[in-house]
């Protein structure tokens, strides 16, 4: 076996898993189910990029090693194909987005294979097969069943440039989450929602999601917002207008409230004399996100009206305010200029009065405030409240306020309902039919799935619409003409509960069979990006929580342990562009290198939580380590181990079984090549040292690995052994000790070194007496490239001028150079 023919050996290996279906699983097993899952791809048409080949390897290796552990593992892999970004680029190839799609799949089936990826590939779907998007409707149904779908007009994100609305978790600092630079614009809109709301409480509870990293439970938890505080009531013109508050405990500091200038009832509140005002307070008014809510100019204008205090019976003026969101609590809060910094700003600017009801710590009376104090303190100017704590007093004044039914405790989220229309083609229909008599009525089950037209004209707006024949249909409540809905739904949708069908993939009478899916469900471990905190992370939480509400699912969460990689970005450590000129193509370093020199390099530079760059020379190092492997195994002398390579060895598997078991694969990495190298160092080594070797080599080389299992005699595909024991009994502390201390010693030399610019010719080591037998001579002198002499403290012969033998202790030599 030459060292060159690593592309013959890979694809003879690829052949043969495949052949032979190596990979794939049922739930008729005794061993122990586990589902590892990496993200599936948007197969685009540039094909796969080295974020993937590293987001696949991590869970390859991951994959084949509880594989070797006597796990029954599922490792699926399949294809997020709608979306708006194939509808663009095969508009932009004019070829239609299905042949598009189905190229750019074929393509990435072909390079993922090529990586050697242990997928189970009879598992594998397309979501723009009409067959998976069916249940992306027949979900959407039964949701509307349960109250959770609903259309709305109101106020929604669009981008021009994805010509279409966007879902609230798709804008990121007023910018399109796909088009960067394109601020995104406010439409009026009737729009399908899907009510996640109704899970926020449960999905703002982490607790059955304890192993996710802290970073996207955090990002989660400021998405969804949870708020506990109190609904307040103020009475404007005998109407109850409800006000959200955090600090009932204000009451008393309220001098003015604020509506949104988006609110929808915001027009009964103005009166004949302030219309003009308003109106041209409105008109010229930019639209406001609410990352920037903190630091933009507040600005509003006096309505007109008044609104009743609950407590007081005093008249509050009302506002209209740019700074108010239109969309969270009831779009109108209660102005406490003293104790909230936004509500100061305003009041200094309109000059409206600030009254102190929470007394700070050695206050002044009297003194102005520079700014509003947001601390603790007790209350004061507060009436029968006055003196209790501010935390006690947001207790009574909401109860005070619940006997006299003008306010209660209340709970508010960020999280809004998720908006689903998209006005494009390439996406799963709706299945709803408009019916003059009838209204919008929901496609019956059996009519399942509603296909995508294939002839449609593609240009300007939405190409349904241009498409009458599928459009018109019967009403499925009257039988009457009515009119197919238009809009499809947003991609995220098909991906939210994709892992389900995995376990099921080929059921054609129902989404899938329960006991199947709870076998293999929860996944045990996800791996994926973090960009994906608050928008697919949480709609596959929602999902999964439906699905078990409709008693087919047994489990709460959809992945007990998710995995955030990180990024490989080019040798010049900017992301990966073609602008930049740095991108790497994982093809090409497969056809120079191999792809087990490709997984190795991939895990071996950094932890893969983190991010890297990528380097010709690290690549070309792991290539180096890959042929010193097969020449070791070229050459190899079956004999016995010595004692010392036992000790080596069995350390490895043990260390490097809890490396890869906590996803540190850059440390198992080091020790495996320390190992060969210890392996090298011997004359002969036992055939089942050598067997341990390559079972712990081939999760991340696993062709070659193959390769010489094979050779050396073994029936059947290493992948089907087990991952080594390790015998605690033949570890050699006293050596492991020994080596540590040799290394310290020649670290400690090559400091000195480094501090005289290396200018020294002969190096003297004083050891204690009983260590003299530990520090050889030669192996010294061999490891560091210049002579060592080494003498016991206590020897009358040393040459010692500086008297440097004093200094030695335990494990410690004292060091001369000259
Ligand atoms: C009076 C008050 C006094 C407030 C005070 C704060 C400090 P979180 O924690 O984010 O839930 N608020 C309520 N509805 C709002 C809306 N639609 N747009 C903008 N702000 C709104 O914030 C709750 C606080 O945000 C509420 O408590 C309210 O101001 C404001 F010394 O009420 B507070
Ligand atoms: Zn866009
Ligand atoms: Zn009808």
């Amino acid at each position: 076996m030459k060292q060159s023919n690593f592309k013959s050996l890979e694809k003879k290996w690829q052949a043969r898993w495949e052949k032979e279906k190596i990979f794939s699983v049922s739930e008729n097993s005794k061993k122990e189910k586990y589902y590892v899952l990496e993200q599936f791809p948007y197969p685009s048409g540039s094909g796969l990029h080295m974020g993937h080949a590293f987001v696949y390897t991590i869970g390859d290796i991951y994959s084949r090693f509880k594989r070797l552990n006597g796990f029954n593992v599922l490792h699926p892999m399949g294809f997020d194909s709608l979306g708006l970004p194939a509808e663009n680029a095969a508009i932009k190839e004019n070829i239609h987005p299905k042949k598009y799609t189905d190229n750019s799949i074929k393509n990435f089936i072909r390079q993922q294979k090529a990586l050697g990826l242990s997928y189970d590939w009879d598992r594998s779907f397309k979501t723009h097969d009409s067959e998976y998007y069916k249940w992306d409707q027949w979900i959407f149904l039964k949701m509307l069943e349960k109250g959770l779908v609903y259309k709305k007009k109101s106020p929604v994100n669009y981008c021009k440039k994805c010509d279409t609305v966007l879902a609230n978790e798709q804008v990121v600092n007023g910018k399109c989450w796909r088009h960067e630079n394109t601020d995104v614009q406010i439409k009026h809109l009737s729009q399908w929602y899907l009510k996640i709301t109704d899970y926020a409480d449960e999905l703002a509870d982490f607790n059955s999601v304890k192993e996710w990293p802290q970073v996207i439970k955090k990002l989660q938890k400021n998405w969804i917002g949870k708020s506990y505080g109190s609904e307040i009531i103020f009475k404007v013109n005998n109407k109850d207008w409800k006000v959200f508050t955090t600090r009932a405990d204000t009451l008393f500091g309220v001098t003015f409230v604020v509506v949104s200038a988006q609110h929808p009832e915001l027009a009964g509140l103005i009166t004949k004399e302030n219309k003009k005002d308003v109106e041209k307070f409105l008109k010229n008014l930019n639209s406001v996100s609410e990352e920037n809510l903190a630091k933009m100019d507040k600005e509003g204008v006096f309505t007109g009206s008044y609104a009743i205090h609950p407590l007081t019976g005093d008249e509050i003026p009302i506002w209209a305010g740019n700074f108010v969101l239109a969309d969270y609590g009831s779009g109108m809060v209660m102005a406490v200029p003293a104790h909230d910094q936004r509500d100061f700003e305003f009041a200094k600017k309109y000059k409206l009065p600030i009254k102190q009801v929470i007394k700070q710590k050695d206050e002044k009376i009297g003194k102005i405030l520079r700014e509003a104090y947001i601390g603790p303190g007790h209350l004061r100017n507060s009436g029968a409240f006055d003196g209790l704590y501010y935390e006690e007093a947001k207790n009574h004044i909401t109860i005070a306020l619940k006997k006299e039914k003008k306010g209660k405790k209340t709970i508010n989220f960020r999280l809004k309902d998720w908006l689903i229309s998209r006005q494009r083609y390439w996406g799963t229909p709706i299945p709803i039919v408009y019916c003059d008599d009838c209204g919008k009525v929901p496609v019956s089950e059996k009519e399942l799935p509603i296909k995508l037209p294939d002839k449609v004209k593609f240009g300007k707006g939405n190409p349904l619409e241009s498409v009458e024949s599928w459009i018109k249909t019967k009403c499925p409540k009257c039988g009457k003409i009515g009119r197919r809905e238009t809009d499809t739904m947003d991609t995220f949708v098909n991906s939210s509960w994709y892992f389900l069908r995995y376990c099921d993939p080929n059921n054609n009478k129902k989404i899938f069979d329960p006991k199947k899916v709870n076998y293999w469900n929860p996944i045990d471990i996800y791996v994926g990006g973090k960009e994906h905190a608050c928008m697919h992370d949480i709609y596959m939480r929602f999902y999964t929580k439906f699905l078990r509400d409709l008693k087919l699912l047994k489990f709460d969460e959809p992945a007990k342990k998710l995995f955030v990689q990180g990024f490989v970005h080019g040798e010049d450590g900017n992301k990966m562009s073609k602008s930049l000129g740095n991108v790497v193509d994982p093809m090409n370093t497969i056809n120079q290198y191999g792809a087990d020199s490709l997984r190795l390099f991939l895990v071996s530079v950094a932890s893969p939580d983190s991010d890297f760059n990528w380097s010709e020379k690290g690549i070309q190092g792991s290539f180096r380590f890959y042929n010193k492997f097969v020449n070791f195994m070229n050459n190899i002398k079956i004999g016995n181990s010595s004692k010392r390579l036992e000790s080596k060895l069995n350390k490895a598997i043990k260390l490097m079984g809890e490396d890869v078991e906590n996803f540190r694969y850059n440390l198992a990495v080091i020790k495996l090549r320390a190992l060969l190298d210890n392996f090298i160092e011997e004359d002969e080594t036992g055939k089942q040292d050598v067997e341990k070797l390559l079972l712990i080599t081939s999760i991340f080389m696993p062709h070659i690995c193959e390769e010489i299992w094979e050779r050396l005699g073994n029936k059947g595909f290493i992948i089907n052994a087990k991952w080594p024991e390790y015998d605690e009994k033949k570890i050699d502390k006293n050596l492991e000790e020994q080596e540590l201390t040799i290394n310290k010693t020649l670290a400690d030399i090559n400091n000195i070194l480094n501090l005289i610019k290396d200018e020294a010719k002969n190096i003297y080591l004083y050891v204690l007496p009983n260590e003299l037998k530990i520090y050889d001579q030669e192996k010294l002198s061999d490891k560091l490239g210049k002579s060592i002499k080494v003498f016991a403290v206590n020897d009358k012969n040393k040459h010692d001028p500086e008297n440097k033998s004093k200094k030695a202790k335990p494990g410690r030599p004292g060091i001369y150079v000259e």
